[in-house]
């Protein structure tokens, strides 16, 4: 992000989808478009035409199973077009632009294990089928806000958080949690320019715990009714809706209980950018930019994506506000 925030012509995203079918049945809206792709529609970058993918390329997923969390049914705004979102992504370990939905596919996820270890009295690794078994899959319906100001609406499948602070129990010296991304630099090769080797990998966030307990906090495991597909963070990725978006590390491979706050990502690169509490505030700017206002993904255009104004919290503070002396 550090390189990349200043729009740039060429990450602009010239579509024509037909928006919001996928409001009210997300799952047969996909698969209409299976082997059909988005006819006519075309992305140019760097001048030359490159066709968007099909839906049939994007779905490379299995279905799963959730009960949908009333609480989170209803965000207040039309859930983004599923292939909007899934081709309008932040990956550094594929590279800097927003086009890395392809590259992602070269990660191989199929034996996946998540380790569970610090200051806890059940450390653990999980493999995917021992997730899915151990903690019940819920939807829940999620506004997103990048520190960039733009912004989806997204279905997650997942469960939160604190299901797994249930199982490992933190002792009482553990305060914050580190979490660590796949990374391996035959895979995920980072941005050529500057060489990922430039970039503080393996990507890392962290949480103080009474976050990471917070009923917002979640582990998502698919979106829009299926697993997650490799740009979004497969198999198993952060979502932390009152946060900034950086704040979501993806494909996660380790999670640590600690007793400091641990250095992550964005905050080694640029402390003055990317602040490790990170919570959305429209009225602190980041230093090149403004946070008052958003601009919501799609139908469309990039230069033509709906402004909105920016919430506190990004709209979760009746959950979130306690956390910070603002409830
Ligand atoms: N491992 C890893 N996780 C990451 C990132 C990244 O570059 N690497 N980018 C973050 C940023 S800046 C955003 S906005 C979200 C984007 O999630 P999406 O591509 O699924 O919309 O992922 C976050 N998680
Ligand atoms: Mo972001």
């Amino acid at each position: 992000m550090a390189f990349v925030h200043l729009p740039k012509p060429w990450q602009s995203l010239e579509r024509d989808i037909t928006p919001e079918s996928a409001f009210f049945n997300r799952r047969r809206f996909l698969k209409s478009l299976v082997g059909v792709g988005i006819a006519g529609a075309t992305l140019p970058l760097l001048g030359c035409q490159k066709a968007v993918p099909t839906a049939e390329e994007l779905a490379n997923t299995e279905d799963l199973e959730a009960t949908q969390n009333a609480v989170f049914a209803d965000p207040g705004r039309p859930i983004t077009n599923e292939i909007l979102a899934a081709t309008y992504n932040n990956f550094y370990e594929y590279g800097s632009s927003k086009n890395i939905w392809k590259k992602a596919q070269s990660l191989q996820t199929d034996d996946w294990k998540v380790e569970v270890s610090g200051l806890v009295k059940n450390p653990a690794t999980y493999d995917l089928d021992d997730l899915r078994k151990k903690f019940t899959l819920e939807e829940r319906i999620y506004r997103f806000r990048c520190v960039e100001a733009w912004a989806m609406v997204v279905p997650w499948l997942g469960f939160p958080m604190n299901a797994l602070l249930r199982a490992v129990e933190p002792t009482s010296n553990a305060k914050f949690v580190r979490f660590t991304s796949y990374f391996d630099p035959r895979i995920t090769k980072g941005p050529s320019f500057p060489p990922g080797q430039f970039l503080p990998f393996p990507y890392t966030e962290g949480l103080r715990i009474e976050e990471m307990a917070n009923d917002l906090a979640f582990f998502a495991v698919g979106i829009y009714g299926h697993t997650l597909p490799n740009q979004h963070g497969a198999p198993m990725r952060m979502v932390v809706p009152w946060k900034y978006g950086f704040k979501g590390a993806k494909s996660l491979v380790k999670i640590e209980f600690l007793a400091t706050q641990p250095a992550t990502f964005w905050n080694a690169l640029s402390p003055n950018e990317y602040k490790f509490e990170a919570n959305v505030e429209p009225d602190v700017p980041h230093i090149r930019w403004s946070q008052e206002k958003e601009r919501l993904i799609g139908p469309g255009n990039q230069f033509a994506w709906q402004e909105v104004p920016t919430q506190i919290y990004n709209g979760y503070g009746e959950f979130v506000g306690g956390l910070y002396g603002k409830g």
